[in-house]
């Protein structure tokens, strides 16, 4: 899970980064070099400042001496070599000139490194501009649509990191480390904490619990339901199922399979009846034998949408129920934001459980479901066995991801 998001991320952050720092390493590097260069001619000059010291202070000795014989035998001697220290002395003379050019031309050229040091540093460390934000933001969009974030997500994202990044004090350098604090904060916002199912049914004294499951066909709702079910059942409550698809061939048959395997009831009635009154009669059925939980399938499709919609709401009329259940996939991108949306707004999500997440690398869509609904999920399902129902964990998820 999020592997593919976090790799993709990781990506746009390391190439932001690495633009920075090649630079600006590669100037340290040349100075580096510089420096050694001097240190070395530093050296240079010491070792010749006192050989000229050392030929000074022959020189002196020489011609202070008073002793006359050592004078008058040394004579030709010192004379000589007052010459050749004269000479060596004028030698080093020009050698020290010379190095002391090439002393002056290296500060020069440290001072200029210095100047073009500054300059880079100014480059990367002054504040962002509209038009650096839009290129950074067009890598990082990718990577979001990619990881099936939907449009409307990736502008609200937008939008604020234009308003904490443009024309603000942020500085360049700190660029990458802000917009993976603001993804995390905006992630964190819409992934809220889910509330605990099993509490949440216990809380309500009197009468069953009603939970309606809808979404489009083949997103994993009768398979949920059976996970749902089997995980209340371990938690000591009783259920009975609600057979309220009545459009789908075969859907009665199985859900009263699953229900076999779990020894569980299911409260049906024939094909295309009214799936409204199927729930009623397993609301009914629950209150007569005082059974802790109603769980209510329902189609995913219909002659048109907007019959589903209007089942949905029929469904809903009727049975009045504690939850409505948005069942989503996690691999369909755009589509399933869209889905969650109409029928946010015709029924009313109250929470979501995302179906197919073991075999989704993506992960995008939780946070799509998140923003649109602007309710938790509250489980994944992770897998085709019916413990395969996992809490799920806001936290872990965006620690999965930076
Ligand atoms: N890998 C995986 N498969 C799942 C998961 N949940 C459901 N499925 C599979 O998805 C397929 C469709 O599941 P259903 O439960 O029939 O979906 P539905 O939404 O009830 O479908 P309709 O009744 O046709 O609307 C089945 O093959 C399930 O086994 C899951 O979490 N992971
Ligand atoms: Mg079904």
């Amino acid at each position: 899970m999020f592997g593919f998001l976090k790799e993709k991320l990781k990506k746009v952050f390391d190439k932001l980064k690495k633009d920075e720092t090649a630079e600006v390493k590669e100037i340290e590097k040349r100075l580096g070099e510089e420096k050694k260069v001097i240190v070395k001619l530093g050296k240079e000059e010491k070792k010749l400042g006192d050989r000229k010291k050392e030929i000074k202070k022959e020189l002196r000795e020489a011609l202070n001496d008073k002793d006359e014989k050592m004078l008058g035998s040394k004579a030709s001697g010192i004379a000589k070599n007052h010459q050749d220290s004269s000479a060596k002395e004028e030698k080093i003379g020009q050698k020290l000139e010379k190095i002391e050019e090439k002393i002056e031309i290296i500060e020069e050229k440290k001072e200029e490194k210095k100047g073009f040091f500054e300059k880079i540093r100014e480059k990367f460390s002054g504040n962002i501009t509209e038009e650096e934000f839009e290129e950074f933001f067009q890598d990082l969009e990718i990577v979001l649509i990619e990881n099936n974030l939907s449009i409307k997500v990736i502008d609200d994202l937008k939008e604020k990191m234009q308003r904490e990044i443009i024309g603000t004090s942020l500085k360049k350098e700190d660029l990458p480390e802000k917009i993976q604090y603001l993804l995390k904060q905006r992630f964190k916002e819409i992934l809220l904490e889910p509330f605990d199912l099993v509490e949440k049914i216990k809380e309500k004294k009197k009468g069953p619990f009603v939970i309606v499951f809808f979404g489009i066909n083949g997103t994993g709702k009768t398979t949920t339901i059976a996970k749902v079910a089997n995980m209340l059942k371990k938690k000591g409550l009783s259920i009975v199922l609600a057979a309220s698809d009545t459009f789908r061939a075969a859907s009665i048959e199985q859900l009263e399979k699953h229900a076999a395997n779990l020894n569980l009831k299911v409260i049906k009635h024939e094909y295309g009846s009214d799936p409204a009154a199927v729930a009623f009669d397993a609301i009914a059925h629950a209150k007569a034998r005082s059974i802790d939980v109603v769980l209510i399938d329902t189609a995913g499709r219909m002659h048109t949408k907007a019959d589903l919609m209007k089942e949905m709401e029929k469904i809903v009329r009727v049975s009045k129920p504690d939850l409505k259940i948005f069942i989503g996939e996690s691999i369909v991108g755009n589509d399933m934001v869209e889905q969650a949306s109409k029928f946010n707004e015709n029924i009313g999500i109250d929470a979501s459980i995302l179906t197919k997440a073991d075999v989704d690398e993506k992960g995008g869509a939780m946070i799509s479901i998140g923003s649109v609904t602007g309710k938790p999920i509250i489980y994944l399902g992770v897998g085709q066995t019916y413990d395969d129902l996992e809490k799920f964990n806001p936290e872990k998820m965006i620690k999965s991801i930076f």
